[in-house]
């Protein structure tokens, strides 16, 4: 197998061998290829249009499905193989019958990418794993009945694109367009989630689990949070979120339910020790699912496109029953049990998105102003197992008290336990903004902060240091690229799948830099 996609590939190179850092195992993996080559097959039949219905669905789940830590699954990737191949027979089936077939409408071989020379490796591979990130986000929004022309058509060009045999001239602006669509994603995303769920709005949430039966859920996807506290109210159960759901707590009409009651846990990758002796059953939404320990699978649920042999799948009718049943079976801790974050904290908060920041924006502006606020980091990204990670943890709790903390994604767990106290207003000075698709928030905040200094965003008290370690954050990155956001701080490390060339492009017009101790980047942020 090859794969580089995540910030924990092997040897910061690629996964080779028989199975990744991740638990994909080769044959996942080929699969995985497979299914991406048999989408290049589909819109190559497609054509340059705007994508609708059945193949708009397969390429948002096809490439949802090949994020680290969604599907370890042979058998339904093989069927989404197999139905992506029928929908490419349906658009073109003069080419399945041809004696003598020329090629135009095939599927793609992704060695061809993997054994490109490196600069075209490079600059594909940020197409395709940028892509994979939107359409999570997309997906997500595609779930609340939201879609947009200009993202459905951007998956076909950048699919195509993928499969030719261009040089770094025709392929770098696809990079950089890719940035900007994915805002226009990220922003219809927002809008289903308001328009759904309403405006999120500040709550503290204590980390203590009630006694009696109890349901966690993890992973980005509202709707199945909302089914789920539909089909367990009036049950004697309660929800508890778990990495990224955290944020749901904040929506008026997700926080109506009164048996949504906290957050169980911290980020993804501590799950296999957290889960081990839950008495609770946990579903998983999206990523980032890791391989299931004996101790617990029976515990574990999937739905949507995550997938893990032999764990048992919700389907499409959603019925919850299976996890309903087994959070009575296991009847969850006789007593409360209180726990705490990575600091030892006992509560979190979160639902400081955009509306309620801007909001309070012209006390926020006299501050800065006045000099109460003297700067703005935005501290946020994915968590990952990465030794050099603590360095955010150690970053934060330097920053002055004259400072404040934006944050969003799962790498918030390494301090949002911590209290750090009040800045302006009561507010606190670590605010979470969701997660990690609400960095278009994080965007807004950025833009609207400008307008009111007439400045332009990189000439505000406004760092960002990001952690990243799955494909979401690469097309996060390259929106805020595409918005001209320069000296970003990037850690633990830096891409396999960047090669200098394209290293030093992005070096040399966006002063990306790798994070390297928090003193000395605080210093040089500070001055
Ligand atoms: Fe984290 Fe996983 Fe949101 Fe990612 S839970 S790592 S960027 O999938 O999605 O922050
Ligand atoms: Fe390795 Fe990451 Fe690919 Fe898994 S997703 S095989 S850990 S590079």
């Amino acid at each position: 197998m090859f794969c580089f996609q995540c910030e924990q590939t092997a040897g910061c190179s690629g996964c080779t061998g028989k199975v990744g850092v991740c638990g994909k195992n080769a044959d996942v993996a080929a699969l995985q290829d497979k299914l991406t080559g048999e989408l290049i097959g589909l819109v190559r039949a497609t054509g340059d249009v705007v994508p609708t219905g059945n193949v708009l669905k397969l390429i948002i789940e096809g490439l949802f499905t090949t994020l680290t830590n969604v599907s370890f699954n042979e058998q339904t990737l093989n069927e989404l193989i197999e139905k992506v191949c029928t929908e490419r027979e349906r658009l073109v089936p003069q080419c399945f019958a041809c004696a003598s077939p020329c090629g135009t409408n095939n599927e793609y071989d992704l060695s061809h990418i993997w054994t490109d020379n490196e600069d075209i490796r490079s600059l594909k591979s940020l197409i395709l794993f940028g892509i994979r990130g939107m359409a999570a986000y997309a997906y997500h929004a595609m779930v609340l009945g939201y879609t947009n022309d200009e993202v459905s058509h951007f998956f076909v060009k950048a699919l195509f694109a993928l499969g030719e045999d261009w040089g770094m001239d025709k392929l770098l602006p696809i990079v950089m367009e890719l940035g900007k669509v994915n805002l226009v994603c990220m922003e219809m995303l927002d809008k289903a989630n308001t328009g759904t769920y309403g405006t999120p709005t500040p709550i503290t949430i204590d980390l203590k689990v009630e006694k009696g039966p109890f349901i966690i859920i993890s992973g980005h996807d509202l709707l199945d949070l909302k089914l789920l506290l539909e089909q367990t109210k009036d049950k004697g159960i309660n929800i508890y979120t778990h990495g990224e759901m955290l944020p749901a707590h904040g929506y008026p009409e997700l926080k109506k339910y009164k048996h949504l009651k906290g957050n169980f846990g911290t980020a993804w990758q501590n799950q296999q020790k957290e889960f081990a002796n839950v008495p609770a059953p946990i579903l998983f939404t999206t990523n980032c699912l890791m391989p299931p320990k004996d101790g617990y699978s029976d515990r574990v649920f999937t739905t949507e496109v995550v997938s893990y042999p032999e764990i048992t799948h919700i389907g499409d009718d959603k019925d919850f029953t299976p996890i309903i049943e087994k959070a009575l079976e296991l009847g969850g801790y006789d007593e409360d049990k209180q726990f705490t974050g990575i600091n030892g904290g006992t509560s979190v908060t979160t639902g400081f998105g955009h509306g309620t920041i801007l909001s309070v924006a012209d006390k926020v502006i006299d501050a800065v102003k006045s000099g109460a606020i003297k700067h703005f980091f935005l501290v946020g990204g994915c968590d990952g197992a990465r030794v050099g990670r603590n360095y955010y943890t150690d970053f934060v709790k330097q920053t002055p008290d004259d400072t404040i903390i934006l944050t969003l994604a799962c790498s918030k767990y390494r301090f949002n336990d911590l209290d750090l106290g009040t800045i302006i207003g009561g507010l606190p000075r670590i605010m979470d903004m969701g997660q990690c698709n609400d960095a278009y928030g994080a965007i807004k905040v950025a833009i609207a902060l400008a307008e009111a200094f007439e400045c332009e965003v990189n000439e505000l008290p406004l760092s960002m240091i990001l952690s990243w370690y799955e494909q979401k954050a690469v097309c996060i990155l390259l929106t805020l690229l595409h918005l001209g956001i320069k000296n970003i701080r990037l850690g633990p490390t830096l891409p396999a799948f960047i090669s200098p060339n394209v290293l030093g492009y992005l070096v040399e017009n966006y002063n990306i830099a790798k994070i390297t101790t928090p003193e000395e980047d605080l210093k040089n942020i500070l001055g």
